[in-house]
């Protein structure tokens, strides 16, 4: 029986709590909370009830005002919850003044915490590590405050301020400290990452990025265009760490393809900046692969979202191949055709059945024309590396050898034909 007790202690069972808005969008607010309990489930945690509370404007000291979150105590004891979710941030003060009403058994998080908990369980390179550390103690920065009232009250009531903000102070500034040696890591993880990244600009492969929102099938769509081996799963941010590989198109052109993070409404901007190496994946591509989920209800927004996200992280304006993904799920056609209309050159898929796979690869074909040159070559027979950089940088088409020379007919990146230039005797 103890160890039952225990055990349940253990598990995070949950309420989630969001606003209605009189004049707002109700679906919306109603899909939010729908978000709100997956991203809970992804976490681990338990969700036994959602609250909703309407209010026109939330209630500046408690979000939800005090009547209503002693009711939300009394409900918590009933279910036997401890954790109360909100689906709006809370400001420092009010996640405060909940947990002072919710009491000590009870933790209270908002969405943003809720996300920063997920990343951080995902988290599995040391850059992803750090990232969301760094994000995590920024979070925790302002709020701290709130930690020494708390520790105040307990020794004795406001007013004994002197050992406090000596206290707190200290708090912040060793907060502060390690916000700056993780940045401080993070600048020597990014350069890193530099140089590897330069070593494949050497070859010129164009690099096309998947991005998306969180469970759109970017990684079930890495692992069937490439065999990455990528984890896919039904949960959200199930990717964390970005992982490339190369693709070799139709046309035998080669390219990068990176699978990276989702993104979601209301992605913490925490995250957004400390995760800024990872989203450089992103921002450096030179075609972006947006995937969307079309059997979500919510499709539409998570479009909107997705763009959003890239205008803030100035990849707004990047060519973009749009897939519609999932179409294995859908009944109705119509669904599929109204998509259409609004994107016209966007490709239907199911990443995970290869339907249409074939036509996706050609859309990326004719986006990246431009990226390619069919040439000839002569190449003096002892120049190896030249010779060897057109083999792996491109796609050689015949080889012959002819008076000391090597002849290739190849099909190189564009960038190339510059270096390459005092070699090509013709040009298709
Ligand atoms: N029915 C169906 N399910 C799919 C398809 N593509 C992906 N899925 C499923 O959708 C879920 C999420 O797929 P992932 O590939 O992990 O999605 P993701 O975009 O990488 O998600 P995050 O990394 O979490 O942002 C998994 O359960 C996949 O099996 C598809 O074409 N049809
Ligand atoms: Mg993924």
């Amino acid at each position: 029986m103890k160890l039952h007790e225990t055990e349940a202690a253990l598990v995070e069972r949950a309420l989630l709590v969001g606003l209605e808005r009189p004049g707002h969008d109700r679906w919306a607010e109603q899909d939010s909370l729908a978000e709100l309990r997956e991203l809970a489930e992804s976490a681990g945690v338990e969700v036994l009830d959602v609250v909703i509370q309407k209010r026109a404007v939330p209630c500046a000291p408690t979000f939800i005002g005090t009547g209503k979150a002693e009711e939300l105590a009394e409900r918590c004891r009933r279910l036997g919850a401890n954790m109360v979710i909100f689906d709006d941030d809370l400001t420092p003060a009010q996640g405060r003044n909940l947990g002072e009403i919710l009491g000590p058994n009870i933790k209270v998080i908002d969405r943003t915490e809720l996300i920063l908990d997920i990343f951080a369980q995902r988290a599995r390179t040391r850059e992803g590590k750090i990232q969301v550390e760094l994000a995590q103690m920024q979070y925790m920065l302002p709020r701290l405050t709130g930690l020494w009232t708390h520790l105040s009250r307990q020794r004795g009531g406001v007013g004994c301020r002197g050992p406090g903000e000596t206290q707190l102070e200290v708090d912040r500034r060793r907060v502060q400290e390690k916000i700056t040696r993780l940045q401080r890591q993070l600048l020597e993880v990014r350069q890193n990452r530099r140089i590897e990244r330069s070593g494949r600009q050497r070859l010129h492969w164009p690099v096309v990025s998947l991005v998306g929102y969180t469970n759109s099938g970017k990684s079930t769509l890495m692992n069937a265009l490439t065999g990455a081996g990528v984890l896919a799963e039904d949960k959200l941010f199930a990717t964390l760490d970005p992982t490339t590989r190369r693709l070799r198109l139709p046309n035998n052109q080669n390219v990068l393809l990176t699978d990276t993070v989702g993104f979601i409404r209301k992605l913490p901007h925490h995250l957004v900046e400390s995760f800024n190496a990872t989203l450089e994946e992103v921002v450096e591509a030179d075609l972006l692969l947006h995937v969307v989920d079309v059997s979500h209800p919510q499709a539409h927004e998570h479009i909107k979202a997705v763009e959003h996200v890239l205008h803030d992280i100035g990849a707004g304006r990047k060519p973009t191949v749009l897939a519609l993904n999932k179409i294995d799920r859908l009944t109705d056609e119509v669904i599929l055709n109204r998509f259409h209309r609004d994107h016209p050159t966007a490709v239907p898929i199911s990443a995970r059945y290869g339907t249409n796979l074939d036509q996706l690869l050609e859309e990326l074909v004719l986006r990246l024309r431009d990226w390619r040159v069919d040439v000839e070559l002569h190449i003096p027979h002892d120049r190896a590396r030249t010779i060897s950089l057109v083999y792996q940088s491109g796609y050689v088409r015949s080889r012959r050898l002819e008076n000391g020379a090597v002849i290739l007919e190849a099909q190189i990146p564009k960038m190339l034909a510059g270096e390459l230039a005092p070699f090509i005797v013709r040009t298709a």
